[in-house]
């Protein structure tokens, strides 16, 4: 049989998210779960078998009974009624699926380019602006990295019950003869990172059901219809590649329902950050006002549009209503180079008339899935920091940046590539993104009337400690692929 005969996947299975088909990744980040670790293990030659029985043993969380959180925290009460005290998803890097058994023509048939590559290889690299060689582990054996083959993401509601389920993995991990390369600790989920802002607010809406959707939910889950028209992961659908053609089998029911997972260990500079914003500003106030300006929304969250002179009172379900057109044209609010303007740039009218930017973005979304590390009770506030900010303790402190997307390209690249390493992005000059835009010259510009102001020479806040692209395969290609742990995968 060839690929064109088996590959047809109908409209009806392309337009409804089957949450209960999909690990619970993508429909939720268990933000009602404040202790996570992801635990990243390679496969040694010769242990095949062995990992494949050690995935399928686990006791992988579906996404059922919840549906995309929508505003923070209303997710999270609908995961707490269902009482799951701990979560488990697992997802596998493209030497990880080979090291796994599965066939390298289908595996190569099925997998995107970005993907197969990896996030450490020269092609990535370059892409990024990223240091492969200094990453501690990652995906592609030419990052001189060691490689990472799995990853198991465990998050629960109390610190005891997280220790006691990842005793129990790393005791059936070490029966199968996995190497645990390494182990990402995040002391306690808080709503702040470790700048001092609050994080996880603004998420896509791709649910066909959500009369506000702005995105197709194709950006987020193959098999689906994207924000093209076209079905994620589909190469009939989006353009064949030669080996694709030849492909011995439909890659679709290995796709359908899964999704790219892109992990970044991202180290903060916290002291560096503040030291920064404060050496700018007659008063530490005014350092948070400058920072504020750096990520587009002040530390309680609230957006500029809200609150343009100070922060403002938390509050949560208005944090996402605004744009940029109607009332930010000019950047006098939120500066066209700060964070969230450039990777999300809304409604704004940069790139053309308004229909074609709501298809621009539309494009170009994150469903972002990762965790702060780092931040210990008693933390210091934005304005102490900035107060102190020789005070603040040098322990290392970061975020696991996780995104789930379709197309890695087009989505997680195209972001830190076009958006956030560019330094003439909406016209602005030697001004990457402030936080993790990568170039030789990082200026900040915050438009200003009469006259905007430019804060020079932005050290490094950011830096990349390792990273690697994630296959998060649905719940029934998890059965198919490791129902049967002593056959070849397929
Ligand atoms: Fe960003 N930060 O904590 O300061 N980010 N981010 N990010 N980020 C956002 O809206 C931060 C990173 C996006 O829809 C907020 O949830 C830090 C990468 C996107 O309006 C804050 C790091 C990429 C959004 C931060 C970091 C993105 C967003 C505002 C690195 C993609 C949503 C809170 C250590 C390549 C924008 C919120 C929207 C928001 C921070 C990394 C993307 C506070 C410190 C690598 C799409």
């Amino acid at each position: 049989m060839t690929a064109a005969e088996t590959t047809q996947t109908s409209p009806e299975s392309t337009s409804a998210i089957d949450y209960g088909a999909q690990q619970g990744l993508l429909a939720r980040g268990y933000g009602e779960k404040p202790h996570a670790t992801f635990l990243m293990y390679a496969i040694p030659g010769g242990r095949e078998k062995e990992a494949r029985a050690f995935v399928a043993s686990l006791p992988i969380t579906d996404g059922a009974d919840a549906p995309q959180v929508a505003r923070p925290g209303e997710g999270d009460r609908r995961a707490r009624r269902r009482h799951q005290p701990v979560a488990m998803n697992v997802a596998m890097t493209y030497r990880g699926l080979l090291a796994l058994g599965m066939d390298e023509a289908l595996a190569s048939a099925t997998f995107s380019e970005p993907f197969r590559a990896g996030m450490g290889s020269p092609r990535t690299a370059e892409l990024l602006r990223d240091a492969p060689s200094t990453f501690a582990w990652s995906d592609a054996p030419s990052s001189g990295a060691t490689v990472v083959h799995l990853a198991v993401l465990v998050y629960s509601d109390t610190f005891a019950r997280l220790e006691a389920t990842l005793h129990g993995l790393r005791a059936d991990a070490k029966r199968a003869g996995l190497d645990e390369v390494a182990s990402l600790d995040d002391s306690t989920l808080e709503l702040e990172e470790p700048f001092g802002f609050a994080d996880g607010i603004a998420q896509p809406r791709f649910d066909p059901a959500d009369p506000q959707a702005d995105t197709a939910p194709g950006e987020f889950v193959l098999g689906s219809m994207n924000a093209w028209g076209r079905v994620a992961g589909d190469w009939q659908s989006e353009g064949a590649r030669p080996e694709q053609v030849e492909a011995p089998v439909d890659p679709m029911p290995l796709l359908r329902g899964g999704s790219y997972l892109v992990l970044r260990d991202l180290r903060q500079d916290v002291q560096g950050f503040w030291r920064y914003f404060a050496s700018q500003a007659s008063k530490p106030e005014e350092a948070v006002f400058l920072a504020s300006k750096a990520v587009g929304r002040w530390p309680s969250g609230t957006p500029f549009d809200q609150q343009d002179t100070e922060d403002g009172p938390a509050n949560p379900s208005t944090w996402d209503d605004f744009g940029f057109a109607a009332r930010d044209r000019e950047g006098l609010r939120c500066p066209f180079g700060a964070h969230i303007r450039r990777m999300h740039p809304r409604d704004w009218l940069f790139a053309g008339d308004e229909a074609s930017v709501r298809a621009l973005n539309a494009r170009h979304r994150i469903l972002r899935r990762g965790r702060p590390y780092g931040i210990r009770p008693g933390r210091m506030s934005a304005l102490e920091m900035a107060t102190h900010p020789d005070r603040i303790p040098a322990h290392a402190q970061g975020l696991y940046f996780g995104c789930l997307n379709t197309d890695i390209h087009r989505q997680f690249e195209f972001l830190q590539q076009t958006w956030a390493n560019n330094a003439n992005f909406a016209g602005l000059s030697d001004s990457p993104d402030p936080l993790i835009g990568v170039h030789p010259r990082r200026d900040l510009i915050i438009q200003k009337d009469p006259v905007r102001r430019r804060l020079r020479g932005l050290p490094v806040f950011v830096h990349v400690r390792a990273g690697g692209y994630f296959f998060l395969p649905s719940m029934p290609a998890i059965r198919r692929l490791f129902g049967k742990s002593n056959e070849k995968m397929r």
